[in-house]
C-alpha cells in the first residue's frame, strides 16, 4: 500500500488494485512546407489504468552472475537483507542503496500550505518490490561462487566481504551457454561451467537446445523457489554485435528458424533473450550489444513480454547526458566532446578486444544525438548538424575496478569565443551499476503490473504497456526505442517521464516549476 492519500476521486484504491483516470495532454504539431510555419494543435486523450497492487514472490536470474556486477549485486542484496553493518578506515559503514533512485531518491508530491516543496521516497508512493524479498540466481561461463567472486572482483572492503562470507558461498553460478566468436579472446580461460561444452568441444549447431536449457533452468528456479515471477537480466561480457540479416533475424518466425539451424549469426544473449521471453519473463540487456535484434522485438510483441536495453547508464555517459543537455538548452554549442576511459577489472579486459570495443562505442557514442537534433539555431546545415565526439577504452590492470573516466567537452559561446569545460570522474564501476541492476528490476518489475484502456473507445479491453519497456530509458545508454520513434537520451527528460507516470498513477498532478502560490498575487 502506498504511504500517501490523495484526495482525487480518478484513482481508487482497492485491496488488490489501483484504478485510475488519467488525462494525457500532448500538442500535434505541423510545418507548413509553403511558408515554413508551424501549426501547433494541442490534444488530450482519456486513459484508465489499472496496477495490480500485488506482486508476488519475485525471482531473479543474473547472466553473468559471477562477474563483478553479479557478485557486488548479490553482496549489496544480502548486507542490506540482513543489516550488516562494517568498519572501514572511516569508521562503522551501515549497508545502504545509495546510488539507486528506487531505494535513495525522493519524489515531490505537491507543497505545503506555506508553498515549501514537500518530497517523499520514490518507493513510497505505489507498491514496488521490497530488494530484500527478491530471489537471487544466475549462470556463469565461469564456476566461481560468489565469496571467491567478490574476492576476485576486488570491488567491496575486506570487512564486508569476511562477514558475508558464508551466505555468499552459497551461491554458485549455474553453468552457461558460451558462443566464443562473441566476447573477447581473452575470456577462454575464464570458461570452466559451460553447457555446450563437451570433451573441451563447444557445440555452437544445437542452438534450440540452448534455448530449452535455458528455459528450464527458469522454470526449475521458479519452482524450487515457489515464485510467482522471474526477471532475467544480462550482465555478462560485452558481445560484439550480431549482423542483422534479412530471413535470419530480422522476425519472430526467421529467428526461431535460425535458432533451429544453429545460425552462426545467433548470439548467446540473444538465446537468453528469447528463451525469457517463451517464458514470460522480463528481459534486460545491461550490456551494449545488439541482443535485441528485430526478431527478439518482434516475439516479444507476439507474446506481449517484457524486454528492455541497453546498456547500463552508470556514469560518464549519465553524466554526459546531463551537461550536454544542459549546454545546449543554454543556447552554448558543443562542437566537441572528448570520452577517455582507462579501466582494470575484466570488463576492461574483455572490452580491449576491438569487437566488443565497437559495441560500447556506440552505445557510448550515441547519448548526445537528440540533446543536438532538438536545437536547429546551433546545429543546422550551415553550421554542421554534427559533433565531435570521441570514445577511448584502455584497459589498465593496477586500477582494478576504479574506472578513470576524463571528459573534456569543448564549446562554442557568442562572437567566437570558446569554452573548455574538463571532468574527472573517479569511481568503483561496480557500486555505481549495481544500484542500476536493481531499479531496473523494481522498476519492470512494477511496470509489468500495469495495464490500461482508451477511455474515447467503449470497446477498449485492459491491455498490458508496449513490450519495450521504454519508461526505464533513465537507467540506460542507448535505450532500445519502439520502431518508428525517437531514442530520448536526455537524463532529466528520463526522470521526469518516469517520475510523472507514477504521480498520475496516484492521482497526482504532473511535475511543474510554474509556482503560482509565490509568483502571483
Ligand atoms: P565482468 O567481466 O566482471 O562480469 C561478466 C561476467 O559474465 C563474468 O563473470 C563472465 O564469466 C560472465 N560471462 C561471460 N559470458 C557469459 C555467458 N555466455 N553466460 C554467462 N556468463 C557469462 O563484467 P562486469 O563489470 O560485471 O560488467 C558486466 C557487463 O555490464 C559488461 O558487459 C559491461 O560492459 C556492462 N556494464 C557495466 C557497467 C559498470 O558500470 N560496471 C556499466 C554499463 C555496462
Ligand atoms: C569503460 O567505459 C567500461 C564500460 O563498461 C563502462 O564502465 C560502463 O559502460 C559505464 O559507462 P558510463 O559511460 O555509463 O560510465
Amino acid at each position: 500500500m502506498s504511504s500517501i492519500t490523495v484526495a482525487n476521486s480518478n484513482a481508487k484504491w482497492s485491496t488488490d488494485t489501483l484504478t485510475t483516470k488519467i488525462t494525457y495532454e500532448n500538442a500535434l504539431v505541423t510545418k507548413d512546407p509553403k511558408n515554413n510555419k508551424y501549426h501547433v494543435e494541442p490534444f488530450s486523450k482519456d486513459y484508465e489504468f489499472k496496477v495490480d497492487l500485488k506482486a508476488g514472490k519475485v525471482g531473479l536470474l543474473l547472466v553473468g552472475l559471477a562477474g563483478n556486477n553479479g557478485s557486488t549485486f548479490v553482496a549489496a542484496h544480502l548486507a542490506n537483507k540482513h543489516k550488516v553493518s562494517f568498519e572501514n578506515k572511516d569508521g562503522v559503514v551501515k549497508p545502504n542503496y545509495f546510488g539507486s533512485v528506487t531505494q535513495a531518491s525522493t519524489i515531490k508530491i505537491g507543497v505545503d500550505a506555506t508553498g515549501r516543496d514537500v518530497y517523499v521516497p520514490f518507493n513510497s508512493i505505489v507498491p514496488f518490490v521490497n530488494p530484500d524479498d527478491l530471489v537471487i540466481g544466475g549462470w556463469d561461463i565461469n564456476n566461481a561462487n560468489l565469496k571467491d567472486a567478490c574476492k576476485r572482483a576486488k570491488v567491496l572492503d575486506v570487512n564486508l566481504q569476511d562477514k558475508l562470507a558464508e551466505k555468499l558461498e552459497e551461491y554458485k553460478p549455474m553453468p552457461s551457454i558460451y558462443y566464443p566468436d562473441f566476447i573477447a579472446l581473452n575470456q577462454k580461460d575464464r570458461a570452466n561451467n559451460v553447457y555446450n561444452s563437451k570433451n573441451n568441444q563447444i557445440d555452437l549447431d544445437n542452438k534450440w537446445d540452448h534455448v530449452t536449457k535455458i528455459r528450464n533452468d527458469i522454470k526449475e528456479f521458479k519452482n524450487k523457489n515457489g515464485l510467482d515471477k522471474v526477471i532475467v537480466l544480462w550482465t555478462a561480457n560485452t558481445e560484439r554485435y550480431s549482423s542483422i540479416i534479412e530471413g535470419i533475424n530480422d522476425t519472430a518466425e526467421n529467428l526461431i528458424n535460425a535458432i533451429k539451424n544453429g545460425h552462426k549469426e545467433v548470439s548467446q544473449s540473444t538465446i537468453f533473450a528469447v528463451a525469457s521471453i517463451l517464458e514470460n519473463s522480463i528481459f534486460i540487456n545491461g550490456s551494449p550489444q545488439n541482443t535485441l535484434v528485430p526478431g527478439v522485438v518482434n516475439l516479444a510483441e507476439e507474446h506481449k513480454s517484457f524486454i528492455v536495453g541497453d546498456d547500463f547508464k552508470s556514469g560518464q555517459t549519465k553524466f554526459k547526458s546531463v551537461l550536454a543537455q544542459f549546454l545546449v538548452d543554454a543556447g552554448i554549442r558543443p562542437v566537441s566532446i572528448a570520452s577517455y576511459n582507462h579501466l582494470g577489472n575484466n570488463d576492461g579486459f574483455n572490452l580491449s578486444s576491438h569487437e566488443q570495443f565497437r559495441s560500447k562505442e556506440i552505445s557510448k557514442s550515441s547519448v548526445v544525438d537528440d540533446i543536438i537534433a532538438s536545437n536547429q539555431i546551433l546545429y543546422n546545415d550551415e553550421l554542421g548538424k554534427k559533433i565531435d565526439h570521441t570514445i577511448v577504452i584502455k584497459y589498465m590492470k593496477a586500477v582494478g575496478d576504479s574506472k578513470v573516466a576524463l571528459d573534456e567537452y569543448y564549446s562554442e559561446l557568442m562572437l567566437g569565443g570558446h569554452n573548455r569545460i574538463s571532468i574527472s570522474n573517479v569511481c568503483e564501476d561496480s557500486l555505481l551499476a549495481t544500484p542500476l541492476v536493481l531499479d531496473l528490476v523494481i522498476v519492470s518489475e512494477f511496470l509489468s503490473r500495469i495495464t490500461y484502456k482508451s477511455l474515447d473507445d467503449n470497446n477498449a479491453n485492459f491491455e498490458k504497456l508496449y513490450p519495450i519497456l521504454g519508461f526505464l530509458g533513465y537507467w540506460l545508454k542507448a535505450p532500445l526505442t519502439r520502431k518508428g520513434f525517437q531514442t530520448i537520451n536526455g537524463l532529466n527528460k528520463q526522470k521526469l517521464a518516469i517520475e510523472n507516470f507514477l504521480k498520475l498513477l496516484v492521482g497526482i498532478p504532473i511535475s511543474n516549476e510554474l509556482r503560482f502560490e509565490e509568483r502571483l498575487n
